[in-house]
């Protein structure tokens, strides 16, 4: 029996009402001639293998409470976006959004993690209309939300890659130039905001 009991099927129904949510945004965006506010969105339900191992490595029980309350990334959503402050305006809009409430907030954008990562994670409570884990319904569910730009993005998934390469020859070599990359892609970021603020002036000055 997985880790989620008989969760799994409504976890992999909130991702797709959060991911609808999500993308009526983008269409509402565009609709309004306004740039889009993410350039691609990823989802996934946590594996029951992944979610078992977080479990231990957290010292939680290996119980379908402790996936669903403790964890809270059963249910994830990446968000990814082509400028930062894309990035504020998906911030806001969470936000200020009646179907979910922000319960915590981890800035890794201002606050680089030492090995160079940064993203922007959200836990939301959203409620949906299942019965949760305490017996309500509508119940209450955890949703990850992580926030990144392209380059971050990028940038991730090449570590997240290397990480699982256990035998590579020069680990702290790798570290560095790793940590290296993330900081001139993070000044890409701030360039390419930049432009894209002075084509806005431009466009507004017409
Ligand atoms: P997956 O499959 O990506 O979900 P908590 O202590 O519970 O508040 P948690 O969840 O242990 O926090 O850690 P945190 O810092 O919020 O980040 C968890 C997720 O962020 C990871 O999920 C990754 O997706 C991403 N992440 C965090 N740090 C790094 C990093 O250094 N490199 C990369 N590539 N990704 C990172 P999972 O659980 O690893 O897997």
């Amino acid at each position: 029996m997985s880790i989620y009991g008989p969760y799994e099927e409504t976890l992999n129904n909130i991702l797709a009402d959060v991911e609808r949510r999500l993308a009526e945004w983008n269409d509402h965006q565009l609709a309004a001639n306004q740039p889009k506010l993410y350039e691609h969105l990823i989802g996934r339900v946590k594996t029951p293998a992944s979610m078992a191992e977080k479990c231990r490595r957290k010292g939680y029980p290996e119980s379908m409470a402790a996936a669903l309350r403790q964890c809270r990334d059963a249910v994830g959503v990446r968000l990814v976006c082509n400028f930062i402050s894309d990035i504020t305006r998906c911030l806001s809009l969470i936000e200020q959004a009646d179907w979910c409430t922000v319960v915590k907030k981890k800035d890794y954008i201002t606050n680089a993690k030492p090995n160079g990562y940064r993203s922007y994670h959200l836990i939301l409570d959203v409620v949906e209309p299942y019965e949760d884990v305490d017996g309500q319904q509508p119940g209450h569910f955890f949703v990850e939300v992580q926030l990144r730009t392209i380059a971050m993005d990028s940038w991730a998934s090449l570590e997240h890659e290397i990480k699982y390469k256990h035998h590579v020859a020069n680990p702290e070599r790798i570290s560095k130039e790793l940590k290296r990359c993330a900081d001139q892609l993070a000044s890409c970021d701030v360039q390419m905001q930049t432009i894209r603020q002075l084509v806005q002036e431009g466009e507004r000055d017409k």
